[in-house]
């Protein structure tokens, strides 16, 4: 098991989809919070380990860092495997969930904020995530029978969708309030003690 992490965090961000994660392994992890308003996110020390000057980023006791929500949460099911998170490497059910796992990142995110933020429309065959609507169609038909992403098996993959389609609730984004698949899913995986206790614990 490694030992402690540092986790760079705001509760306004992506960062607690990671902090979700980490309290579903039972990680032990040392908050440095990042205030946006203040620009630590822009101040030379952390730009030196993220360039990016995002969140979340982890910070391993070799100091390795990682950044990218998907990554790190890939990375905190295989780290901590007693948490029964990830399939076994190698296994179909693995491959479904890096299946959701990468559809998160590369194709539900960049749909939002097509959705939620661009005027212009891309044609659908040359960018990744296809359309908005060709994302919520799949998802609906990928948690519909549930109760989730992987069948009857919570998996590291349901903390990252689920989280993400409750920030599409959030953010209004079309279709999401009014599915009740979304809904009932959303309520499923924000059920669990581990999410309680992400968005109850003290910040530092
Ligand atoms: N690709 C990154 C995106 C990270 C990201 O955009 N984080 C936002 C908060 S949700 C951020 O740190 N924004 C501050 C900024 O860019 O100044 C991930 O998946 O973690």
């Amino acid at each position: 098991m490694p030992s402690q992490l540092t986790f760079y965090y705001n509760p306004m961000s992506r960062a607690a989809i990671v902090r979700w994660m980490l309290e579903e392994v039972d990680a032990d992890y040392a908050i440095v919070p990042i205030d946006f308003e203040a620009g630590d996110n822009r101040k030379p020390d952390f730009l030196a380990i993220n360039p990016m000057g995002k969140l979340p980023t982890l910070v391993l006791d070799d100091l390795t860092v990682l950044t990218e929500t998907p990554a790190i949460i890939a990375w905190l099911a295989d780290a901590y495997p007693e948490a029964g998170l990830a399939p076994e490497p190698g296994s179909a059910e693995r491959g479904t969930y890096y299946r959701w796992l990468f559809f998160g990142g590369t194709c539900f995110e960049p749909a939002l904020t097509d959705a939620t933020m661009r005027k212009d429309v891309l044609p659908k065959s040359s960018v990744g995530w296809g359309t908005y609507h060709d994302v919520i169609d799949t998802l609906e038909i990928a948690i519909g029978e549930g109760p989730y992403l992987l069948g009857e098996r919570f998996s590291a993959a349901d903390v990252y969708i689920g989280a993400e389609l409750f920030w599409a609730g959030m953010f209004a984004a079309p279709r999401i309030a009014e599915s009740r698949v979304i809904q009932d899913y959303v309520a499923r995986v924000t059920n669990r003690d581990a999410y309680k206790r992400a968005m109850a614990v003290p910040d530092a």
